[in-house]
């Protein structure tokens, strides 16, 4: 089973328009016509519009970072699925560790993002992983089939195979200390075993499962050429062209 590799840039909280309209017009020219993987910038909400502008009619996607999971009305300060794909989103990250840490976002809340995520034609990209607790606690796998189960419930098997997995373990996130290649590859081996079990293990193989935490363009090769690591989710090394060009090139 042959899975396109996907590289996204997660921007967080960063940038302001000028600047985020430079770093997407610097990785369109970085990425060039007949990229061999598929690359997805995600800029804060606000700058969508601006940075979906300088990719448009190029190979490079637009994501969003999170949305609001009910349709149009009273929801003072969010952002539903529709309102993304109209401004030319066709990812979602949802569930990262700072929204389930900093908002108290749960599996449940993942879920029903997901779920208006795909009603709403975006590719959603789900991200999981522990803590550092609770890996040294060997909890690991635990932690990891509780939010695989909880985000993905209610999901059939059609709609399973187009998702993306992130695995981002919450203690290499911003630190500057990355999983080691074995290290992630156990875990993302892992998940597509849980995978299998939910959705049979055709479905499983076809699913993409990013890495995330601290990816550069030194770490990325050995990252990307685990058999179960499909891609990055990068934060940090997306905000420099020349950074986030070294990641894609090890794609
Ligand atoms: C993990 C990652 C992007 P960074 O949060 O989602 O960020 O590459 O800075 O660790």
């Amino acid at each position: 089973m042959t899975r396109q590799t996907v590289i996204a840039g997660n921007w967080k909280m960063n940038m302001r328009c000028d600047s985020a309209v430079a770093l997407a017009k610097g990785v369109v020219a970085a990425v060039g016509d007949h990229p061999s993987v598929q690359v997805v910038l995600c800029p804060p909400s606000v700058y969508l519009t601006e940075v979906n502008d300088a990719v448009a009619g190029t190979p490079v996607e637009l994501g969003a970072q999170n949305l609001y999971a009910d349709g149009d009305g009273a929801f003072t300060g969010e952002v539903n699925a529709a309102m993304l794909t109209d401004v030319g989103c066709h990812y979602v990250i949802l569930g990262h560790s700072e929204r389930r840490t900093l908002m108290g976002e749960t599996d449940s809340d993942v879920s029903k993002k997901l779920h208006a995520a795909l009603a709403g034609h975006l590719v959603p990209i789900v991200c999981v992983g522990e803590s550092l607790e609770q890996r040294e606690a060997n909890e690991t796998e635990k932690v990891i089939e509780r939010q695989i189960n909880g985000s993905l419930a209610g999901l059939d098997e059609v709609r399973a195979a187009g998702i993306v997995i992130a695995y981002e373990p919450i203690w290499a996130i911003g630190t500057g200390r990355t999983a080691s290649p074995e290290q992630a590859e156990e875990v993302h081996a892992f998940i597509r075993k849980e995978l299998g079990k939910m959705f049979g293990e055709d479905v499983a193989a076809q699913i993409r499962i990013q890495y995330g935490g601290s990816v550069k363009p030194g770490n990325a090769k050995e990252l990307l050429s685990q058999p179960n690591i499909d891609g990055a989710l990068v934060g940090g090394a997306s905000l420099k062209v020349e950074d986030f060009a070294g990641i894609i090139a090890a794609g």
